[in-house]
C-alpha cells in the first residue's frame, strides 16, 4: 500500500486507489517478481487483496530504510 495508507476492515474497492504495486498469482501457484521499493523511508503495509484473506491475516509490513 502507498505510504501512510492502510487497509480498513478488509481489503476492498476503497483501498484500490492506495495500492503502490501489485501482482497476481493463481491459486496453488507461485510467482517471482521484482519491483522498485518506494524511495520514502517508512513502513508500508503489504496485503493480500483476495476477499477475506486480509481479515485472515495475510498481511505484512515492508520497511524501507
Ligand atoms: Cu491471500
Amino acid at each position: 500500500m502507498k505510504f501512510g495508507t492502510k487497509v480498513g476492515k478488509d481489503f476492498g474497492h476503497a483501498d484500490e486507489a492506495n495500492i503502490y504495486w501489485e501482482m497476481e498469482v493463481d491459486a496453488g501457484g507461485s510467482a517471482t517478481a521484482t519491483f522498485t521499493a518506494p524511495s520514502e523511508p517508512g513502513e508500508y503495509q503489504v496485503v493480500c487483496g483476495i476477499a477475506g484473506h486480509y481479515m485472515a491475516g495475510m498481511v505484512a509490513t515492508l520497511v524501507v530504510k
